[in-house]
C-alpha cells in the first residue's frame, strides 16, 4: 500500500501531522486498528531504530519519529483501549524501569491491557524501586509491569523483584517483564512471574494471571 509506504518515510521523517492523518485515512479505509499500528507505526519505528543503531539518525530526530508516532497511537487509542465489558478484571501497575525513558511500548502494552479489561495505573519513566513500592501501596494492583529497552537498564529489573521478595511481595504479586533487549530466559533468571514479548501477548498474559 502507498499510503503504508508514505507513512513509514514520515514517521522517518518525524512529520507528525501526516502520521496522524495517514492514521486516520487508513481506519477510513477499513484498515483494523492493530494492523495500521504493526504495518505502519510499529515497523516505521524499527527502521528509525536500524538507522539510529547506525549512526545515521540521532537521539533528536528519533525524537520527532516517537512524537509522530504518538499522534498516530492517539488516534488508535480509544479503539485498542475500548473494551466491550465495563466491569474490570483487575488493576495493572506499570511503568519503565529507572535509568529508562522509552515508553512508546510501554504506552502500547498499557493500551491493549485497558482493551482487555484491566484498570491501567501508568507510573511513566525512569522508576526506581520507590516509585514501585509506593504505586503497590497507593493502588494495590493484581498485577504489575515493567518495561526496559536498554541492556544497561534491564538488570535494574531483578533488583526491583528482589526488593519485592525481601518484603514478601513476590507471592502475591504477579510480575510482569518486557521491553525489546528482554527474552524468558533472562525474565526466568531474574525470577519475573511473566515475560510480555509484544503488547497483544501481554494482554492476554496478564488475562491469563488473574483469570
Ligand atoms: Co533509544 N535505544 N536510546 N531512544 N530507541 C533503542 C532502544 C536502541 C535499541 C536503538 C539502537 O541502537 N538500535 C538502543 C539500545 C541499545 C541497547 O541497549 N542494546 C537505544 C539507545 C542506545 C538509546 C540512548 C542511549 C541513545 C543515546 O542517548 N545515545 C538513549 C537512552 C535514553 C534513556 O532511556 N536513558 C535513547 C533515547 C531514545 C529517544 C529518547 C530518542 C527515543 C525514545 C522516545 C520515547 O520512548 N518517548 C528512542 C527510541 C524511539 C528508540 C527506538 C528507535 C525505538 C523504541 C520504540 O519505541 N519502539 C529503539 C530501537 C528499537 O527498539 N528498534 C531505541 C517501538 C515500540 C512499540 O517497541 O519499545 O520494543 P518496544 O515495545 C514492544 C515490546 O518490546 C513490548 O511490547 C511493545 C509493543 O509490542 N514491551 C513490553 C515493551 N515494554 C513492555 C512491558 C511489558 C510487556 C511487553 O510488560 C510490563
Amino acid at each position: 500500500d502507498d499510503l503504508v509506504e508514505q507513512m513509514k518515510d514520515d514517521l522517518y521523517d518525524g512529520m507528525a501531522d501526516e502520521v496522524l492523518e495517514g492514521t486516520k485515512i487508513l481506519l477510513e479505509r477499513g484498515w483494523d486498528a492493530n494492523q495500521v499500528l504493526s504495518d505502519a507505526l510499529v515497523e516505521g519505528m524499527r527502521i528509525v531504530g536500524v538507522d539510529f543503531r547506525d549512526g545515521i539518525l540521532f537521539v533528536p530526530e528519533v525524537l520527532q519519529c516517537a512524537h509522530a508516532m504518538k499522534g498516530g497511537m492517539g488516534i488508535l487509542r480509544p479503539i485498542l483501549s475500548a473494551t466491550e465489558n465495563s466491569a474490570k478484571i483487575g488493576k495493572y501497575v506499570i511503568g519503565t524501569v529507572k535509568g529508562d525513558i522509552h515508553d512508546i511500548g510501554k504506552n502500547l502494552v498499557g493500551m491493549m491491557l485497558e482493551g482487555a479489561g484491566f484498570e491501567v495505573i501508568d507510573i511513566g519513566i525512569n522508576n526506581p524501586v520507590e516509585n514501585y513500592l509506593a504505586a503497590i501501596d497507593e493502588h494495590e494492583p493484581t498485577v504489575l509491569g515493567m518495561s526496559a529497552l536498554l541492556t544497561t537498564t534491564m538488570p535494574y529489573m531483578g533488583v526491583v523483584i528482589e526488593e519485592f521478595d525481601k518484603r514478601g511481595i513476590l507471592k502475591e504479586l504477579p510480575i510482569m517483564v518486557g521491553g525489546a533487549p528482554l527474552n524468558q530466559e533472562f525474565a526466568d533468571a531474574i525470577n519475573a512471574t511473566a515475560y510480555g514479548r509484544d503488547a497483544a501477548r501481554s494482554a492476554e498474559l496478564a488475562k491469563a494471571l488473574v483469570g
